[in-house]
């Protein structure tokens, strides 16, 4: 029912780019084998796993979410903010045709993946440091068509603003009130990250199956006693590289059809 884009760990992870975190030494073997048992997990909640080939000199293309936003009907193709983030984008794009067709962000337009919120037919985009008012306005005029909605969300803070807040269902999301407004998704049921966990909002959902990090047991408490089902993934060398759950993967309906 869901396929799973991936890409092994690259070597030069230790060189990649950070924004709101100091670099500390990364153990890219223990990256590697953490990713292994992200990719058991997303076997788990029912997804089918692709797995492009590492690229080693491309210290942060194991995050696939920043360089493409797969719907039912089409995919869009990103322009990362970051430069180096430019080059992973071909290669996913050549996966990703054998399942949607393909739209793309163009110059001087700048959009990562993990700005973009999707619940329902309504896409919250970050107006972050990596993705600008035109890469919003294109994305806008590229879904429009499809019957989506565009809505510009300012973040503080943080990367992305899936490091502020991810759906947990259709109608509720895991927010931290520091780096977004909660007024902004007012139409939803809100549960606010546990204020020792400051980066506890990044959860990945695949259809009703939960995946977060192991290291935010308060937060996981917290949607535990809210009537979810969480599994939880230690990513702790990936949080290094500011990394988490949904940006390791990019999620898509196998049947997008049916
Ligand atoms: C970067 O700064 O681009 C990477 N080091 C981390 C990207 C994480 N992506 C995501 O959460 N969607």
């Amino acid at each position: 029912m869901w396929n799973a884009v991936t890409r092994a760990v690259s070597p030069s992870l230790g060189r990649c780019e950070l924004s709101y975190i100091a670099r500390t030494p990364i153990d890219v073997a223990r990256a590697r084998a953490q990713h292994r048992d992200y990719l058991r997990a997303l076997e788990s909640a029912g997804c089918g796993v692709l797995t492009l080939p590492v690229e080693s000199e491309l210290p942060d293309s194991v995050f696939v979410e920043d360089v493409a936003i797969v719907l039912d009907e089409l995919a869009v193709l990103t322009r990362p903010g970051a430069p180096s983030r430019r080059p992973e984008v071909a290669s996913v794009a050549n996966l990703l045709r054998e399942y949607r067709s393909l739209e793309a962000i163009a110059a001087p337009a700048t959009l990562d993946g993990g700005d973009a919120l999707s619940i329902g037919r309504m896409l919250y985009v970050g107006q972050s440091a990596r993705s600008n008012p035109d890469g919003i306005a294109q994305l806008r005029e590229l879904l429009a068509a499809h019957g989506y909605a565009v809505e510009g969300v300012v973040t503080r803070g943080c990367l992305h603003l899936k490091s502020a807040v991810t759906a947990l269902s259709d109608d509720c999301v895991l927010l931290q009130p520091a780096w977004v407004d909660r007024e902004r998704f007012a139409d939803f049921r809100i549960i606010e990250v546990d204020p020792a966990e400051a980066h506890a909002a990044n959860v990945l959902r695949i259809g009703d199956t939960l995946i977060m990090p192991a290291s935010f047991p308060r937060t996981r408490r917290r949607l535990l006693d809210a009537g979810f089902e969480v599994a939880v993934v230690d990513v702790s060398e990936l949080q290094k590289a500011e990394g988490a759950v949904t940006c390791c993967s990019l999620v898509f309906r196998s049947d997008p059809g049916a």
